[in-house]
């Protein structure tokens, strides 16, 4: 860095809204580093925002649409379309510390390597510096961050993801607060005259994440969980790497709140993989008279322990980056609304001929005319979708008509059940219960789901998912199960029980034996009254299942037949799917924790396979 770079910084940052010395040495660091243009700090307000999207429309990077008020599509670079697992790691200072699933580079040599790449790279754009909170800045432990990006389409998203701009700021200049180091570039300098291109982006890809500086550095990439750092980088990597340090859950799981005909209310967290249906089950809406859902998250949940020894559940996040496709008014009516209600960005949807947005499923006849996300000329006879499968919505939560009243409490709410469940054709049932925590924890840690395209990669293949969390553990995947035994031993723990359910599976047919979606809330109204004491069980090889008449299918049209399918536990399946756990656990090696290691045996027992 040269002195004259010293005094452009110098002179950058003479307006900077805050004096805080962490922050602007954080600032004036990164600017010096990648050289832009200029410096803009985000306030959080209209004006600025609507200055932003105004600019990114001219520069074609976005453009307005007509269905919502407030709303953008975006299209992406056909080769930047979601999370890049490969491009991902974990730079713990010890390679162990990393674990068998995530990829590990030393932190010294990583940040040589980020050096390079970042000097120069935002030279051309703009930086844009977003402080934001996680959660509330009024929790007990608030949880800052700020973002420093070149990309303004990031801006717009982060403001609808997280609570950002002024209101953090202030808030960690008051509390002097920590915060996470979080820096993106897209890596596309541009040189004097260099045009830009819509969607500016780099071949070399790094999501990188330092968990004992508490840092992040996000490279070439300007999508999804890539780059709008708060979210998987932050509230799930770094975070579960700060939970097992503290004694709480960071988990990739959305939080509902459940209201019986009686008014009796409880709260439930659900952990299923990418794509597997998070959002729309917390935004159910119940087809079982009498009973109400309202939501509280759809895709994260920070759960620490309260004075009374329960779980309490946050969402950190302030908006939705839900999938676009399979959502419309018969599967999600509750998105559907909340997307009207505006303020919404897209990305990677297919636009109608009068401007408007459309993706598959959102209605149930496609357009006679689109241009699908790529940009071309598309029909309902074109062999490709118009949507990307991975293609997104970006709604502020504050739309969400279901939105529980409870969402403003800083502290969260107290969790009665866990569900973890997965995408399976076969083998997984529609509901079990386990037996207890560690037995719960096991069923957790074998999670299993077809591959969607949430992540690059092949879609479709069966791979463990421990809690849905295998892209997101920020640190090693044993001691992450380690640290959930731990939570179950924690003196005075009220913990929740935990179920398994899978709405996946299929039929000889390969139709979806269930109908879940609204349906689901039968299964929810089980494990509801499972909780109060109120449903009767049976013991199966897999823990507890609903006693025959157990589950309400009234109303429904769904033979007894049916629903012996769907809660089938066949013994063929499950002597292949056993010996896939046993490879599973040796693949994880010693680090798996001995109590879980003894539930293989058990289960072995109990499905008489010994
Ligand atoms: P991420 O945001 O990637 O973490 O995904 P998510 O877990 O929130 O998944 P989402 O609710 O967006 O659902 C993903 C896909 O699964 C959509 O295409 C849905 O239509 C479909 N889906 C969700 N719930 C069900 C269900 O109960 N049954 C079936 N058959 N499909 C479902
Ligand atoms: C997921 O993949 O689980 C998502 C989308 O929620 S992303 O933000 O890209 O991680
Ligand atoms: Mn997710």
């Amino acid at each position: 860095m040269t002195v004259l770079d010293h005094d452009v910084v110098a002179d950058q940052l003479k307006n900077a809204p805050t004096e805080n010395k962490s922050v602007l040495s954080f600032v004036s660091r990164i600017a010096a580093l990648t050289s832009p243009d200029d410096i803009v700090w985000i306030d959080g307000s209209d004006a600025q925002k609507n200055e932003i999207a105004e600019k990114l429309v001219e520069a074609g990077t976005i453009q307005r649409v007509n269905g919502t008020k407030d709303s953008y599509y975006a299209a992406s670079d056909p080769e930047d379309v979601a999370r890049v697992e490969g491009r991902t790691y974990i730079c713990s200072e010890d390679e162990k510390d990393a674990g068998p699933l995530n990829n590990w580079v030393a932190p010294a040599e990583m940040k040589e390597t980020l050096n390079g790449l970042f000097e120069g790279s935002m030279r051309g754009r703009t930086m844009y510096v977003i402080p934001f909170v996680m959660g509330h800045a009024e929790a007990d432990q608030p949880m800052f961050g700020i973002e420093v990006t070149d990309s303004a389409y990031v801006v717009l998203s982060m403001l609808v993801m997280a609570r950002s701009g002024k209101y953090a700021l202030d808030a960690i200049d008051a509390q002097a607060a920590k915060f996470v180091e979080c820096v993106h570039s897209v890596g596309a300098p541009l040189e004097e005259g260099q045009e830009d291109v819509a969607w500016p982006c780099n071949t070399t890809k790094y999501i990188t994440h330092f968990p004992e500086d508490r840092a992040i550095w996000s490279f070439g990439s300007g999508y999804g969980g890539n780059a709008l750092l708060g979210k998987k980088c932050y509230a799930l990597r770094i975070a579960s790497a700060i939970a097992r340090d503290e004694g709480w859950l960071a988990e990739h799981m959305l939080i509902l709140k459940l209201t019986n005909p009686e008014g009796v209310v409880k709260y439930v967290a659900a952990a299923f993989p990418s794509a597997c249906g998070k959002t729309n089950l917390a935004m159910i809406e119940p087809t079982i008279p009498g009973w109400k859902a309202e939501t509280l998250g759809d895709d994260i949940a920070w759960m620490r322990f309260g004075d009374d020894g329960q779980l309490y559940a946050v969402n950190p996040e302030f908006g939705l980056f839900g999938v676009a496709p399979g959502t419309g008014y018969t599967t999600n009516p509750t998105a559907m609304r909340a997307i009207e209600a505006g303020g919404n960005i897209f990305t990677n949807v297919a636009l109608t001929d009068d401007g408007d947005v459309w993706w598959e499923g959102k209605t149930d006849e496609a357009p006679a005319h689109l241009t699908d996300w790529r940009g071309n000329d598309w029909t309902p006879e074109s062999d490709t979708p118009a949507a990307h499968p991975n293609s997104r919505f970006c709604t502020p939560i504050a739309n969400v008509p279901t939105l529980a009243p409870e969402w403003t409490n800083p502290n969260g709410v107290p969790i009665s059940a866990i569900l973890f469940g997965g995408r399976r054709k076969t083998t997984m049932p529609l509901v079990t219960e386990t037996q207890d925590w560690t037995h719960g924890v096991f069923m957790g840690s074998v999670l299993s789901s077809e591959t969607t395209a949430a992540a690059t990669g092949a879609v479709g293949v069966v791979r463990r998912d421990p809690m849905a969390m295998r892209p997101f553990i920020g640190y090693n995947v044993g001691d992450y199960l380690q640290h959930w035994i731990n939570i179950g031993n924690t003196e005075g723990a009220q913990l929740p029980k935990i179920f398994y359910v899978n709405w996946f599976r299929r039929d000889d047919d390969n139709s979806f034996l269930w109908p879940g979606f609204s349906e689901n809330s039968r299964v929810l109204k089980w494990v509801f009254e499972r909780v109060t004491g109120t449903a009767d069980a049976q013991e199966s090889p897999l823990g507890l299942t609903p006693v025959e008449g157990g589950l309400d299918t009234e109303g429904l049209d769904f033979t007894d037949e049916q629903l012996r399918k769907a809660l089938a536990i066949k013994p063929e399946e499950w002597e292949t799917e056993l010996g896939l756990i046993e490879e599973w656990y040796a693949e994880l090696g010693d680090s798996v924790p001995a109590e879980l290691r003894a539930e293989v045996d058990n289960l072995r027992q109990r499905l008489g396979l010994a």
